[in-house]
């Protein structure tokens, strides 16, 4: 005889891809020009996010169609980033997925018990729909969901 799904983590978490990598540094200028003349990634978008308090960069790898790199540098000093640089220094800050639902994934993954940041999606790149799941639930990882716009 089946038995009743789980009603909670029968939620599908859906991960469609890898969206991005995000690296916090200090000063977004230098560090655009280090991925430039280093390793030759060009960047294919910048804005400043006021409610992150981030200015940062979208940097395409090879021939642009896998996950970017995002350079996540802080507006101000209670930024999460500006926190993150004072703890760890420069360095791998998030791993982002790419999902099509925000709220359902969020579901999912807060009926697994995880801790997500934000009751509701707020805004990232480019006008995306945004949530975080705590490193902390994550095996030391900061995990963004990013709907896309
Ligand atoms: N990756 C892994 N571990 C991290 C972390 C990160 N990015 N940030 C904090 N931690 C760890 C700390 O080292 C600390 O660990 P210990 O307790 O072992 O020392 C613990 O998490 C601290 O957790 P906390 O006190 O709950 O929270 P913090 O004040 O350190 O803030 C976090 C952490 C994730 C809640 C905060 O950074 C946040 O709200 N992040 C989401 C928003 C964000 O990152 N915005 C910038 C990017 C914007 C964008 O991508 O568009």
């Amino acid at each position: 005889m089946p038995t009743e799904p789980d009603n909670l983590t029968s939620l599908n978490v859906d991960l469609l891809r890898i969206d991005h990598v995000g690296i916090a540094v200090s000063d977004l200028d230098e560090a655009l020009k280090f991925y430039a003349d280093t390793f030759g990634m060009h960047c294919v978008h910048e804005e400043t996010n006021e409610d992150q308090g981030v200015r940062e960069a979208m940097l395409a790898v090879g021939d642009g169609t896998g996950p970017r790199l995002q350079l996540l540098a802080p507006l101000r000093p209670d930024s999460a980033i500006a926190k993150f640089l004072d703890r760890s220094g420069p360095g791998l800050q998030q791993l982002a997925y790419t999902v099509a639902d925000v709220e359902a994934t969020t579901a999912a993954l807060k009926a697994r018990g995880l801790r997500v940041l934000y009751d509701t999606p707020r805004r990232g790149t480019a006008g995306s729909r945004i949530n975080f799941v705590h490193p902390k639930d994550a095996g030391g990882v900061l995990v963004e969901l990013v709907e896309p716009a």
